[in-house]
């Protein structure tokens, strides 16, 4: 057990999520407060998190350090998010006890001064739409919050520190269905994540995940919707007029497991997301014509059922699916997914469907 001078370790997976009621648009870019609620599925695949590692010592050399994917960022001190999280983890940093004795082995202020090593790696491509700054700031918060001592003072705090890191990592920290409340104050206090309904509520929902392209992409999330808020009326109309009802709508349809219900409000929740960005001036494409193509697929598919839909697409800041189905139908889907898009069809130029997440 640690004690003066030691060094401290800890080490925390986080899965990535994929939001189906999306997050577009923030109406403070410094806390990542967002100008409408969204709700999101986590995927828990282990080809698809991120496992972080945190060591803390308080005679650490250079100061606090960060490698990501096995290269050391270099200028930390201006990278404000990451140094948002490390604050706010230091304020709430709790004492270290010996859990025999009781004794207190590390004051909280003496804590509070150790430096942070940080070495945190993705299993999956960072930055091609992957929410991969989802996975990465919860998985930070998980692991300093551990090493930290922090206590929750309210249920979804750490949500919220995870939030200013990237806004979408605050619904990584649960798994299941997650909804993210927008909150109304300045503060930011209560724009924070919420479990809807854990996994095993849905035990027959699956998601394929189909990598169109692991290149970077070419907008940021962050600028991009420092765009579209600048630009886009339509986002304006989505945040007000439609996003309220269709939280309401997502909900229901997942407390009642109406997958029906749950395709058309994801699908259509993605289409208006990539609406938004083409009405921003000047516009903003993520979707690839492989990525429309996948997408007449699954409405072709979902024409030739009587009842109702039966897989549903959504594409988040990049060109990459993730289709949700229930059991029965994945061979089904994943077979004429395969036939079109797969390694031996016309257009398979790139890498397809990578995998399988089963949920849970
Ligand atoms: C989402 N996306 O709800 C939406 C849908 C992309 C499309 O959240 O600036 O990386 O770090 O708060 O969370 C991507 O944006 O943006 C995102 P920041 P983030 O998942």
């Amino acid at each position: 057990m640690a004690g003066h001078g030691e060094v401290l370790v800890s080490t925390a997976s986080a899965p990535t999520n994929i939001a189906v009621v999306k997050y577009w648009g923030k109406r403070d870019t410094k806390l990542n407060l967002p100008i409408n609620s969204s709700l999101s599925v986590t995927l828990h695949q282990e080809d698809l998190q991120t496992i972080t590692s945190v060591a803390i010592g308080k005679d650490f050399e250079g100061g606090d350090r960060v490698w990501l994917n096995g290269k050391e960022e270099t200028d930390l001190a201006s990278n404000k998010r990451m140094q948002g999280v490390f604050s706010a983890i230091r304020e709430r940093a709790g004492d270290v006890v010996d859990e025999a004795s009781g004794e207190v082995l590390v004051p909280s202020a003496e804590l509070k001064t150790y430096k942070i090593h940080v070495v945190s790696r993705n299993s999956f491509p960072t930055a091609a739409g992957l929410a991969s700054s989802a996975s990465g700031y919860a998985c930070l918060v998980k692991a300093l919050s551990q090493v930290f001592r922090v206590k929750e003072a309210h249920e979804g705090e750490l949500t919220e520190i995870a939030r200013a890191g990237s806004g979408s990592a605050s619904r990584s920290l649960y798994g299941g269905y997650v909804k993210w409340e927008m909150g109304t104050r300045d503060d930011g206090v209560d724009s924070r994540a919420y479990q809807v309904k854990p996994e095993e509520h849905w035990p027959n929902m699956h998601a394929l995940i189909c990598v169109v392209s692991d290149h970077k992409k070419t907008t940021s999330s962050t600028g991009g919707m420092i765009d579209s808020v600048r630009t886009s009326e339509l986002l304006k109309f989505r945040a007000e007029n439609v996003v309220p009802a269709r939280m309401k709508a997502m909900e229901e349809a997942i407390a009642a497991k109406d997958f029906p219900a749950f395709a058309e409000l994801t699908m259509r929740d993605s289409n208006q997301f990539h609406a938004t960005c083409l009405d921003t001036y000047p516009p903003i494409a993520y979707m690839t014509d492989t990525s429309h193509n996948v997408s007449r697929l699954v409405h072709a598919i979902n024409n030739e059922s009587s009842s109702g839909p039966i897989c549903a697409y959504t594409f988040d800041a990049g060109p990459n699916a993730v289709i949700f189905l229930e059991e029965d139908h994945v061979e089904k889907v994943l077979k004429a997914l395969l036939a079109d898009f797969g390694p031996d069809s016309a257009e398979s130029s790139e890498p397809f469907v990578r995998g399988q997440t089963t949920l849970p």
